[in-house]
This record gives structure tokens, sequence and C-alpha cells, in this order.
């Protein structure tokens, strides 16, 4: 019989940049005393990002909500739009803040991204633009995408939420679509305690982009449109610039912890995890399993909730599906039937413990309680 894990382990823990670190640029900003509206932090920030993210133009939020809002009205996006069902809610609640109707699409088996094959038969004359999701920061099948929505016209916005640092033979997997969006979230694999980020191609979209985050300005006289306020802070920003120097370390020890859970975890009967695609680098914010009740023996419940019995906290991302909720569930695209692989995959996934901090043997224990069903 297995002991119970004396604290709790949850399924993530931020990682912090060294205290002193930070406290060099607090001082600054302390003597500075700028402490928002694109200050000298926010600035540089956004360069070094650019750089350390192989991408043109980066404008970074106050979290990645805001970040998904701004996006649609950037690119004046009205009508319909495709969007999966297999994510955060915050993807599809960016469409129903732009009076957007969202239109759910199946996933495809493989990494549980939005399926090509299911996007064309969803497209009506209100269409105007796709949403994908990187889930698990997993890339989309793009190439399929691009081919759909050039040939009808249609813009796409990537929901990059869990792909910061993911590339695609050395290429951003950010320089795809006419957008991405990033979530800096306490949680995520860079966290800059909240946070995000719109990504664009070019300086007039990356202007109008901060226009509309600061109440639509363009100057002290003139307000384009009426924008919001979604601007990061210099606290956020300076906290940032400390976490890039840090980033690689998180997420090679992200790398390590996941290859441990895939080497215990292999030739298990009932349980699924994703392995790497070639060519594509990635950055370990989830490490999401797939459990088959049939085959293991325990529904996906029952194993969460013995995970719990031993203090181990994983989440069941994402379940209920967002089409599930009451202000989603009455659009026709939200039938169950006509999403069979989102509905399946939502009732097995448990997202297990994963963040830079987390010790080899409490993943050795993890993987134990698992497999043991005795336990
Ligand atoms: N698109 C996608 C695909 C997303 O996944 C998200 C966010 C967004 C868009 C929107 O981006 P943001 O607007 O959030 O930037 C969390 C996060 O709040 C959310 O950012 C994230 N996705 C989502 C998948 O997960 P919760 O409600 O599950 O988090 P919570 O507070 O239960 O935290 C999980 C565990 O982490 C806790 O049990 C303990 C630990 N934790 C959490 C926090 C906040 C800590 O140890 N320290 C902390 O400060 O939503």
């Amino acid at each position: 019989m297995i002991k119970s894990l004396e604290a709790p382990v949850y399924v993530t823990q931020p990682a912090l940049p060294p205290l002193d670190e930070f406290t060099e640029y607090l001082k600054q900003i302390w003597d500075t005393k700028i402490l928002t509206n694109n200050g000298p932090f926010h600035q540089q920030f956004e360069k070094e990002l650019a750089d350390y993210l192989g991408v043109k133009y980066i404008s970074v939020f106050a979290n990645g909500t805001l970040a998904l809002v701004t996006a649609l009205q950037a690119l004046r996006i009205t009508g319909e739009v495709i969007t999966s069902p297999f994510s955060f809610v915050a993807t599809t609640h960016s469409l129903w803040w732009n009076n957007i109707k969202p239109v759910f699409v199946d996933i495809e088996p493989e990494y549980f991204t939005l399926d090509p094959e299911k996007i064309e038969s969803a497209i009506t004359p209100q269409t105007t633009a796709i949403m994908p999701v990187h889930v698990y920061g997993n890339p989309c099948k793009m190439d399929e995408i691009k081919k759909i929505a050039d040939t009808y016209g249609l813009k796409i916005i990537y929901d990059a939420a869990h792909a910061f640092g993911v590339t695609i033979k050395g290429n951003s997997v950010l320089n795809f679509g006419d957008l991405s969006i990033l979530s800096f979230h306490a949680t995520k694999t860079f966290n800059t305690i909240e946070g995000g980020a719109i990504i664009c191609h070019d300086e007039k979209t990356k202007r109008r982009i901060d226009f509309l985050k600061n109440f639509g300005f363009a100057d002290e006289v003139t307000v384009v449109e009426p924008g919001i306020n979604a601007k990061m802070n210099e606290l956020q920003a300076a906290y940032g610039l400390v976490q890039l120097r840090h980033i690689d370390e998180y997420i090679t020890k992200r790398k390590a912890i996941t290859e441990q859970y895939r080497h215990r975890l292999t030739d298990i009967k009932g349980i699924r995890f994703l392995n790497d695609s070639e060519g594509i680098r990635h950055s370990y914010t989830y490490f999401p399993i797939f459990i088959d009740e049939k085959e293991f023996g325990e529904s996906r419940d029952e194993v969460y909730n013995r995970l719990k019995r031993y203090n181990i906290f994983g989440r069941r991302y994402f379940y209920p599906l967002i089409s599930q909720f009451p202000s989603y569930r009455g659009q026709s695209s939200a039938k169950p039937e006509n999403l069979p692989v989102a509905n399946k995959v939502a009732e097995q996934v448990i997202c297990l413990p994963i963040f830079p901090e987390l010790k080899m043997e409490v993943v050795e224990t993890i993987s134990s309680i698992l497999i043991d069903k005795s336990n």
C-alpha cells in the first residue's frame, strides 16, 4: 500500500523568478514611478519576447482572454466563427463578448485539435473566421486549415494559450494564421502572474492592436473606436523580463517530467498519453492522460478521485466541453452527436501534475498510485 503524499500536489504550481532579480527591476519602477501605459519595461518586454519567440510583432496584454477579445476586434470579425469545443471556456467566451455566434466543429482523434475535414461543412454565408486551439501546445493541422480559409476568404485566429515557445522545424507556431494569442497566466509554462499577448505579422496591425488595448487612443485627442483597457502593467512586464532568463530551464524540467511519466505509463492497458511529433519543439504545459474505462477497468472519475485520496489533484482539462455549458448548449453545432471525438475525449482526460519544481520521486509515486488499482 502506497502512502498518501504529505503535502497536496496540484496540477501545476507557478515557476517564480528569483526574488533578488525581480527586486532589481522593482527598484527602478520605484524610482521612475512609471507603473503602466506602455512604460519602458513594457516596451523592452515586447522586444525581448519577440526575439525569444522568433516572431515579428507582439503586443502584450493584461491576460489571454482580453487578448482573444481584442484579436477578434482587430480583424473586425463578425457573424459566425468556427471553433473547437475542446478548450478552456475563454476561447468561446471571447466570441460571446464580441456578439459572434460560435460554431463548434469536432476535433481530430490524434492530438485533439480542430478537425480540418469537418470545417468545410460548417461554413455558412455568415462565417468570417476560424478560431482553432493548439490544445496542450500541440500544433493544429495548420496547412489544411489555411487552405480552407484561403478558399473561403476566412481569417484565422489561433488560440495558442498553451503553445509558448512551440516551434515547427525551428519556426514558431505563432507565425501561422492571421493572429495568434498567448496566455501568461500563473498556471502556464511562461507566466507573468496574469498576462497574455497577440502576435501579428505587420506593423499596421500591431498599431491597431495597441490602440484597441488602450481605449482606442491613437494619440492624446484621437480615439479610433471603442477600445478596452487591456494593458499589461510595468510590474508584470518586469517580472516577465526576469522569467525570460529562466524559461529554457523551466521547459527542460517539464520535458524531463513528461519523459518520466511516459516511461512509467508505457504499455499500461487503458492509459493513453500523447507523444511528441517529429520536428516540433514542445513546451510541455500539460501532461494529459486518457483513460479507457473498459480496458483499464476503472472510469476516469474513479481514477481522478482515487488520486485525490492520495493528495494528488489532477484536473479534467477540458471537461465539461464548452459546448455543454448552458450559454452554448442550445446551438445546433453543440449537439453531442456532432462532436463525437470531443465528447469521448472529455470523458477520458485527466491532466497529471507537471511543473518545474515537481520532484522526480513524486512523479514516480503518482505513476505508481495511478497504475496500481489496489491503491
Ligand atoms: N485559451 C485557452 C486555451 C486557455 O487554456 C486559457 C486559460 C485562455 C485562453 C485564457 O487565458 P487567461 O485569460 O487565463 O490568461 C486555469 C487558468 O486560470 C487559465 O488561465 C487556464 N487557461 C485554464 C486551463 O486553467 P483554473 O480555474 O483551472 O485554475 P486554478 O486556479 O484552479 O489553478 C489550478 C491549480 O494551479 C490550483 O489547483 C493550484 C495551482 N495554482 C494556481 C494558481 C492560480 C497555484 O499553485 N498558484 C496559483 O497562483 O483555470
